[in-house]
C-alpha cells in the first residue's frame, strides 16, 4: 500500500497546487455568493469550480475511487464512508474568510482507506503554506518537517475555538459557555475560521489545541493525518475516540492537553454526516 499512497500523495499535491492557483486568483475578485443551511453558511462559484477541478483529476487517475466533497454533498450528493479508497475534499475550507478577504482559506484533500485517514494535503495559497502528510511518514509544511508543541498543561496553552455556522440558540449557549470555561483555563483563545488550518496550526506547534462542534468530515479528514503525523492526537470532544462522521473534533498537541480541555467543556450532539 505504501507505494500506492505515495502515488496518491503526488496527485493530491499536484491538484491542490492547481486548485490553489484558482483560489488565489478568485480571492482578489468580486465573488458570486450563495447560502446553504442558513444566512451564515456560504458558498461561492469558486467552491463549485474547485471541487469539480479536483474530482475530475482524481477520477481521471483513479476511476474506481470514491469521492466525498462538500459541495457535492450540499447539493444532495452521497456522503457515505465505505472501506473503499475515498477522497474527502473541501474545495475551500474557510469560505467565509474567502468571501470577506481574510487570508485563512485553504483547499483540504484527505483520503481514507478502510475508513482510516491515510493522507492529508492542506494548501493555504494566500498564506503560502502547503501542509502534507502520509500515515507513518511524518508531517510537513512546505517540505519542512513539523511537530506539535511540547506544552502539557492547558493553563500554558493557546486554544483554537470556533463559532461555526449554526445559529441554533441551545448550541450557541453551550458554545459560549465553553468559550468562557476555556478562557478561564488557558493563555488565550484564537479563531481562524478554517478547521483544516486550525488542525495544521496545532500540528506545527504554534497552538496546543482546537475544539469544534458542527464541522463536517471534509473539514477534518486531511487535518487528522497531518496532526497525528506531527505527534498530536485527534479525539471526540467527550475524550473518547474520534468518529469522523460525527461532526465534532478535539485536536491536541497531546492526549493530556486534549483531556484537560474535554474535562472543562460541555459536549454537543450534532446530526451526523
Ligand atoms: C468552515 C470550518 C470552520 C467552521 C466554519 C465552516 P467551510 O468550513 O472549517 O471550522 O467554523 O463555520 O464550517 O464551510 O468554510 O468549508
Amino acid at each position: 500500500m505504501g507505494d500506492m499512497v505515495q502515488e496518491y500523495l503526488k496527485i493530491a499535491v499536484e491538484v491542490a497546487k492547481k486548485a490553489g492557483k484558482r483560489v488565489k486568483t478568485d480571492f482578489y475578485k468580486n465573488k458570486n455568493i450563495d447560502v446553504k443551511e442558513n444566512f451564515a453558511d456560504l458558498v461561492t462559484e469558486t467552491d463549485h469550480a474547485v471541487e469539480e477541478l479536483i474530482f475530475n483529476r482524481i477520477l481521471e487517475k483513479f476511476p474506481d475511487h470514491k469521492l466525498i466533497g462538500e459541495e457535492t454533498v450540499s447539493a444532495g450528493g452521497h456522503c457515505e464512508l465505505t472501506d473503499d479508497p475515498t477522497w474527502i475534499v473541501d474545495p475551500i475550507d474557510g469560505t467565509t474568510n474567502f468571501v470577506h478577504g481574510v487570508p485563512h482559506t485553504c483547499i483540504s484533500i484527505g483520503m481514507a482507506i478502510n475508513k482510516q485517514p491515510v493522507l492529508g494535503v492542506v494548501n493555504a495559497p494566500i498564506l503560502g503554506e502547503m501542509y502534507t502528510a502520509v500515515k507513518g511518514q511524518g508531517a510537513f509544511c512546505n517540505g519542512t518537517k513539523i511537530s506539535v508543541s511540547t506544552i502539557s498543561e492547558l493553563n500554558r496553552s493557546v486554544v483554537i475555538l470556533e463559532g461555526g455556522t449554526s445559529r441554533v440558540p441551545e448550541i450557541l449557549k453551550t458554545k459560549v459557555g465553553n468559550i468562557k470555561a476555556v478562557i478561564e483555563n488557558c493563555h488565550g483563545i484564537r479563531c481562524y475560521g478554517s478547521a483544516a488550518i486550525n488542525m495544521c496550526y496545532v500540528a506545527r506547534g504554534s497552538h496546543e489545541a482546537y475544539m469544534e462542534h458542527g464541522i463536517h468530515v471534509w473539514d477534518i479528514a486531511a487535518g487528522v493525518v497531518i496532526l497525528e503525523e506531527a505527534g498530536g492526537v485527534v479525539l471526540d470532544p467527550s475524550g473518547g475516540e474520534l468518529d469522523l462522521m460525527n461532526r465534532r473534533v478535539l485536536a491536541g498537541c497531546s492526549r493530556t492537553v486534549a483531556e484537560q480541555l474535554s474535562a472543562i467543556t460541555q459536549n454537543i450532539d450534532m446530526e451526523r454526516d
